[in-house]
């Protein structure tokens, strides 16, 4: 470190915590701090190694500053964001892209250099009278070819806390591999605050900077803008994966065994709020992961990571029948972070959904509420935020699997995608082959939206992978790199497609909450060939006679073939709609492999084939 560094840092840190940045002996990584440090003006700085006095500092002093708030049970804390800072804001959140660059009209970006002087105009001096905190982390298992090492700087002790809980600490693997320059970069500042909640939400940006790896969050606290390794660092990864020739996921890693208590692994990706965590952490199974994955090939194998050790999940409608373990770890004396729900004077939380009843005042994100009270617009205010989250570490639950902490991973034998659709896809399906699988039931994946982002809910969009919030390549090379991926492989895991919110004409849904536990089942079943298949214009879809079994096995319950009908018919009107909505959007963006083209425009032949022969709406007991 120079002397004017060192200098300078000393006018800002004490000796103690001056001694742990320069222990790492990375010159590359104080100058970045030492940036930092100048630019956003802090009163001090704390920087957080691993040890248990640096976690306990963090967790501590978010509680004394207000950030969070102890609750009856011990271990337990709430934390409120702004009433307008409730989700991911994908308006304000922007690639910085140098001229000439282009990722496509999906893709938020900005001119690199306007973006870079608007942000440093923000982070300018706006940790005046705060603290700043110098966090270091490693994504995916310590010591691993997926190991991904990151630091986070911000003035939120809630931010730090929520990291330590999500994330593996990355300060000794900093200090292995000495002189490292390769490695993410957040900077955050919840700005200036009213009380404890960030005051200058017009101000509110998410800048991404693909080219020093670094990303920029000022004015916000909701963890999906400000936590910079969970999505924010998923945009950095698939930028890097496509460069290396490896798959960074929004998906959940799990096992599901068979009756001789065979374990597979899966992974699955579902826009957010469809399932996703529900399925990770289907009854009898076990979770690796619930939102983020790493995928790699190893001598001609798939291998998975949780690139997380926590999980931020979505609270509504957690109760004791549908998520016995969950609901245990949120009613015990646990680490628990509750975001934006209700509690009660005697510091119990409740939620929309909770068993039992609600209390009729308490405090939530909009302050004392009571029934009926509404929002400057005349909107009522819900007790708790539709999108309102839990935050645990996963080494609390029952059922996580062995494997989180492998380093080398889990092999993966399937990949399954899922979205929001009221009309089109049957409850769970296969695809003829990778490339199949990819196009038909990845990259033409839709969903209707929910409260995860900000906006309008229920309206249908166009989610590849359900990735497209956090692609920061252009689509034609994310496409290519995923049917790329299958290169090399023994046998490229099977490709699903499941659908848990198919609904009848008036909207009442067609399959109950738990009928997942029976598609995940037949998954695994064809995962190695248990069970057989019905050959589908969209794909393979299971046997009456092998689900009338599993519904018996797993829920203990009858499944009628009238079920089954209405639930499997192919719906042709919907599914030519898909495609034909699906291909202009393709059509419009540049560089699309021909691949997808072929793929849509066989699923179309195939479709009008079956129409021709059955009608538009096919019964699966008219298939082989
Ligand atoms: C999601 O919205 O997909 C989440 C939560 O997993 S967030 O951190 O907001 O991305
Ligand atoms: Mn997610």
């Amino acid at each position: 470190m120079s002397e004017k560094c060192l200098t300078f840092l000393r006018s800002k840190m004490d000796e103690k915590e001056l001694a742990k940045l320069q222990a790492l002996d990375n010159s590359y990584l104080i100058d970045f701090i030492s940036t930092y440090v100048e630019l956003c003006n802090p009163d001090s700085v704390f920087v957080r190694t691993d040890s248990a006095d640096d976690v306990s500092y963090i967790r501590n002093r978010s509680v004394s500053l207000g950030e969070e708030q102890k609750l009856a049970l011990d271990g337990q804390t709430i934390h409120f964001d702004g009433g307008s800072d409730q989700a991911r804001d994908k308006k304000n959140t922007k690639y910085l892209l140098k001229a000439g660059q282009d990722l496509g009209k999906h893709i938020n970006s900005t001119d690199r250099e306007k973006g870079l002087v608007e942000i440093t105009g923000y982070l300018r001096a706006i940790m005046k009278g705060k603290q700043m905190y110098v966090c270091f982390f490693c994504l995916g298992p310590l010591d691993s070819e997926f190991s991904i090492l990151a630091v986070q700087i911000t003035d939120s002790a809630y931010v730090s806390h929520s990291e330590d809980i999500l994330y593996r600490p990355g300060y000794e693997q900093f200090k292995k591999n000495k002189g490292v320059k390769e490695f993410f970069k957040f900077v955050h500042s919840a700005g200036q605050l009213d009380g404890t909640i960030s005051k200058n939400i017009d101000k509110r940006r998410v800048y991404i900077d693909l080219e020093d790896k670094k990303v920029y969050s000022v004015n916000t606290q909701y963890a999906g803008n400000t936590v910079g390794l969970k999505k924010l660092a998923l945009r950095l990864a698939i930028n890097k994966a496509s460069r290396e020739g490896w798959l960074a996921e929004h998906m959940f890693v799990m096992g599901i065994d068979d009756e001789k208590g065979e374990k597979f692994y899966f992974c699955g990706a579902y826009p957010s709020m469809c399932g996703k965590t529900s399925t990770a952490m289907l009854k009898g199974e076990a979770i690796i992961g619930d939102d983020i994955a790493y995928l790699r090939k190893r001598e001609g194998e798939v291998f998975a990571v949780n690139v997380e050790r926590g999980i931020f999940g979505i609270i509504k409608d957690v109760n004791s029948k549908d998520d016995a373990i969950l609901f245990k770890i949120l009613n015990g004396a646990n680490e628990v972070i509750f975001s934006n729900i209700l509690i009660d004077e005697a510091g119990v939380p409740y939620w929309i959904g909770k068993d039992g009843l609600l209390p009729h005042k308490g405090t939530n994100y909009s302050g004392s509420w009571v029934p009926g009270k509404t929002d400057v617009s005349g909107q009522e205010i819900p007790p708790s935020h539709k999108n309102a989250r839990y935050t645990i570490r996963l080494k609390s639950l029952e059922n996580l699997d062995a494997n989180l902490e492998n380093p080398a991973g889990v092999v993966v034998k399937g990949l399954i995608y899922g979205g929001r659709d009221s009309d089109t896809s049957v409850p769970v399906e296969a695809s003829f082959s990778w490339q199949h699988g990819i196009i038909t039931k990845a990259a033409i994946l839709e969903s209707e939206t929910t409260a995860a982002t900000l906006g309008q809910e229920g309206v249908r969009v166009f989610n590849p992978m359900s990735n497209i919030d956090f692609l920061s390549i252009t689509m034609a090379k994310y496409i290519e790199m995923n049917l790329d991926f299958a290169k090399g492989l023994t046998q490229a895991p099977l490709i699903f497609s499941v659908n848990y919110f198919l609904g009848d004409k008036d909207g009442k849904f067609l399959n109950r909450m738990q009928d997942k536990r029976v598609w995940l089942k037949w998954i695994r079943l064809m995962a190695d060939g248990q069970v057989g298949a019905l050959k589908a214009a969209t794909g393979l879809i299971p046997k009456y006679d092998d689900l009338r079994k599993l519904f018996e096995d797993v829920l203990g319950k009858g499944y009628t073939e009238a079920d089954y009908v209405t639930q499997f018919t192919l719906r042709i009107p919907q599914n030519l709609a898909k495609i034909e909505r699906v291909r202009n959007i393709y059509k419009e963006a540049k560089g699309i492999s021909r691949i997808l083209f072929d793929e849509l425009d066989a699923q179309e032949v195939r479709l009008k084939e079956f129409q021709k022969q059955f009608g538009d709406y096919v019964s699966p007991l008219k298939l082989t």
